[in-house]
């Protein structure tokens, strides 16, 4: 009898064992909560110029088209150095004169070193012509500042004198023109070497040489965005 108990009662666990899997039948999918696994941040060493981003993709730079006699200067910008008030982007940032004048999402700067008396011109695509007598354009353009070499100048030096127009938000899309106009030479100034810088998304587009003449105008540079 015992042997015959012990067979049965084994023959039971098994069916206990195998047919419990049996009925149980496929095992339940657990529930899962979907997650989303967030890559950290790219880890960022030093100070890092972030060029700024439009709507759709980064911005494309310009190809400014120069006028006969205007030339481009060599870059001789350097991370380190300090922003100085010249026209140029001392520190190559993409920035021109940041801390003196508005730097935005376009920039146009002119510079020049003697006391004449000279101004910048920035035509938008509106048609709207930015100046020291016409300072906003609806388009958001506007020029910040304004130097009169000798004859009167901002900060009262007749010296180290810039003149800015920039766009703080996205400026339209289209045809730019940048013409400087030497206004008077303040009885004492002569030729004058200027420099046009154009800053557009962060980046510097480009620095520009001519040297005006007393009463000359020059389209230094045309570009489409
Ligand atoms: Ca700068
Ligand atoms: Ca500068």
């Amino acid at each position: 009898m015992k042997k015959g108990l012990w067979l049965v009662l084994a023959i039971l666990a098994a069916l206990a064992l195998f047919g419990g899997c049996y009925i149980t039948g496929r095992a339940a999918v657990p529930t899962v909560h979907a997650t989303v696994t967030t890559p950290p941040p790219p880890t960022v060493v030093g100070t890092v110029s972030t060029p700024a981003v439009a709507v759709g993709g980064t911005y494309a730079p310009p190809r400014p088209v120069l006028v006969t006699g205007v030339t481009t200067m060599t870059a001789a910008c350097n991370p380190n150095a300090q922003e100085v008030l010249n026209g140029l982007d001392d520190n190559c940032n993409g920035q021109i004169d940041e801390g003196w004048v508005g730097s935005g999402s376009l920039q146009i700067t002119l510079g020049w070193n003697t006391p004449a008396d000279i101004d910048l011109y920035v035509v938008d695509p509106s048609g709207t012509e930015i100046f020291y007598n016409n300072k906003v354009s609806p388009t958001g353009g506007q020029l910040d500042r304004d130097d009169r070499g000798l004859c009167l100048n901002e900060d009262g030096s007749p010296t180290d004198n810039v003149e800015n127009v920039f766009w703080n938000a996205q400026p339209p899309a289209g045809h730019y023109v940048v013409r400087v106009n030497y206004y008077g030479n303040c009885d004492s100034a002569g030729p004058t070497p200027i420099t046009v810088s154009i800053a557009y998304g962060g980046a510097l587009v480009g620095a520009y040489q001519y040297t005006l003449s007393d009463q000359e105008t020059v389209e230094i540079a045309s570009f489409d965005l």
